[in-house]
Order: structure tokens, then sequence, then C-alpha cells
């Protein structure tokens, strides 16, 4: 039995601080426009943001009378992602459909 039994050596212990930041979130956003027909976005909106048809015709309405709405939220890598799947497809069908991404 040694006569310190709680002889530390000197070694300092301090409180661990979190040294990384939890990663960004960002918003996937369709913006409105005149030209896009209602029933393509409708299919943007169930192909690459899994929603059922009548979720997807609420975010539609949405975006068609305020302009600007939310897809999802997802990590930058897959938000990026989905913008330019998104705005590929809108290209090849000759849509001027935008969509973008914002740090939540
Ligand atoms: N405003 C379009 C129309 O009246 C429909 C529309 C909705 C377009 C949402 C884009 O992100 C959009 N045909």
């Amino acid at each position: 039995m040694p006569s310190q039994p709680f002889q530390d050596d000197g070694v300092v212990l301090e409180t661990a601080r979190p040294k990384v930041k939890p990663p960004k979130r960002y918003q996937v956003v369709l913006l409105n426009d005149d030209f896009t027909p209602m029933d393509f976005v409708v299919d943007v909106l169930t192909r690459f943001f899994g929603m059922d048809e009548a979720k997807a015709n609420t975010v539609m309405l949405a975006v068609h009378t305020k302009g600007k709405g939310t897809c999802g939220v997802y990590s930058r890598e897959v938000a990026e992602m989905k913008v330019m799947q998104v705005n590929q497809y809108a290209r090849e069908h000759q849509h001027p459909l935008q969509c973008e991404m914002e740090v939540v």
C-alpha cells in the first residue's frame, strides 16, 4: 500500500472542451416562375424529395403563392447534389425552374 494513495505524478486534469462544431445544415428551396408547369414541379418534388403526391401539391402551391419554398434540409453534400439534379432535370425538359440551397 503506497503512503500516498492519491498521488497523481503532477498530471493536471482539465474538463475536455468540444473541439468540433456540428456540421451546418442546408435547406433546398424552389423558386416560383411563370412558365414551369405545376405538374412538373409536383413531379420534381416526388422524384427528388421523396414526397407523396399530396405533400408535393401542398409544397408546389406554397411556392406558387409565396414565391419560394423549402423542399427539405440536408448536409451540404446532399443539398448540393439535389440542387444539381433538379436544375439539370428542369433544363433537360426545357423548364426555367430554379432550385437553390441556403444555410439554415
Ligand atoms: N407558377 C407556376 C405556374 O403557374 C407553377 C410553379 C410552381 C412554378 C412552383 C415553379 O417552383 C415553382 N405554372
